[in-house]
């Protein structure tokens, strides 16, 4: 039921109660120990991680209660390659995670830092899967791509997304998209293709970063790669994940269009000793990444 769990009184360290797979040893999100990723190009790199979106995909933009999500139509749609290898999965979602003030909002940190929002593009497996529902139970059935959200200049294409929030400020709520949004312009890596390198040696950890979050060297296109879970319940582990290193700024107003969504349905009660009902700090904190391996593919 829709009142099972939340980010508040049955947040994040209950949910074990109700839904048994969130205790489990491949659990997501996880802090990204970038000295222990491990630079796997020749396995990752020999087939880059490859995607293809139409922007035609984008459906409907809905309020489920705990984000905004865009629900796709997946025919058009690919990711494969680098982790995924030859198998094509299809985009079946997109959605987003916040915080409460620009210091928190992810779901996985990186060396221990949160930034101010994780966005993630949900696939399935229709290689080997019929349904998503299917894929969603098999340890292979899943791949999101996440990307870090910093504050910095407006995002134009997560404007489109920002300026249709008012009409699905309240739970249930749901409009169509009429003006495409492009998926692939959420993402930091252009051109369809992510992790081809250039020069192996050098790790994130090292790496030098510019001002204006361009790295001194060529493939600045690189990913981390862990297995794990849904990072909402029922939690399954079913979930490969790329996380891009690079991110993508999104401005301090438009994350604050994102906190004024509601928890609770039009006309609905509101559970005004809770920020108001607003959808703030929507992230599960990270679990041990444990004797899982972290791949890293690019700078
Ligand atoms: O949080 C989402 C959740 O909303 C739902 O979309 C689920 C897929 O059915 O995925 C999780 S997450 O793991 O992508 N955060
Ligand atoms: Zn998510």
């Amino acid at each position: 039921g829709r009142n099972d769990w939340d980010y508040t009184r049955n947040g994040p360290s209950t949910w074990v109660e109700r839904f048994p797979m969130a205790a489990g040893s491949r659990q997501s999100p996880v802090n990204i120990e970038t000295d222990r990723a491990e630079s796997d190009h020749e396995a990752l790199s020999n087939k880059p991680l490859r995607w293809k979106y139409p922007a035609s995909a984008s459906k409907k933009l809905v309020n489920p209660g705990y984000c905004w999500r865009i629900d796709c139509d997946g025919d058009g749609t690919l990711l494969t390659g680098g982790p995924l290898m030859d198998d094509i999965y299809k985009l079946e979602q997109y959605h987003c995670h916040w915080g409460c003030s620009d210091s928190r909002g992810s779901e996985h940190t990186v060396d221990g830092q949160a930034f101010a929002g994780e966005l993630h593009l949900v696939h399935w497996n229709t290689t080997k899967y019929r349904s998503f529902g299917e894929a969603a139970k098999a340890p292979d059935g899943l791949a999101v791509l996440g990307v870090f959200l910093k504050v910095g200049k407006t995002h134009e294409e997560m404007d489109k997304i920002a300026r249709m929030l008012p009409y699905v400020s309240h739970r249930d709520e749901m409009i169509e998209i009429d003006d495409p949004i492009d998926p692939s312009k959420l993402l930091p890596v252009r051109g369809g293709r992510a992790g081809r390198c250039i020069n192996p040696c050098m790790r994130w950890a090292d790496r030098i970063i510019r001002p204006d979050n361009k790295c001194d060297f060529q493939d600045d296109n690189g990913y981390w790669t862990y297995l794990g879970s849904l990072t909402t319940p029922p939690c399954n582990e079913s979930v490969t994940w790329v996380l891009f290193k690079k991110y993508i700024e999104v401005s301090h107003h438009q994350l604050n269009i994102f906190r004024n969504l509601r928890k609770f349905p039009r006309g609905g009660e509101c559970p005004c000793h809770e920020n108001h009902g607003v959808v703030i700090n929507n992230f599960r904190p990270p679990l041990p990444l444990g004797n899982r391996v972290l791949r890293e593919c690019g700078s």
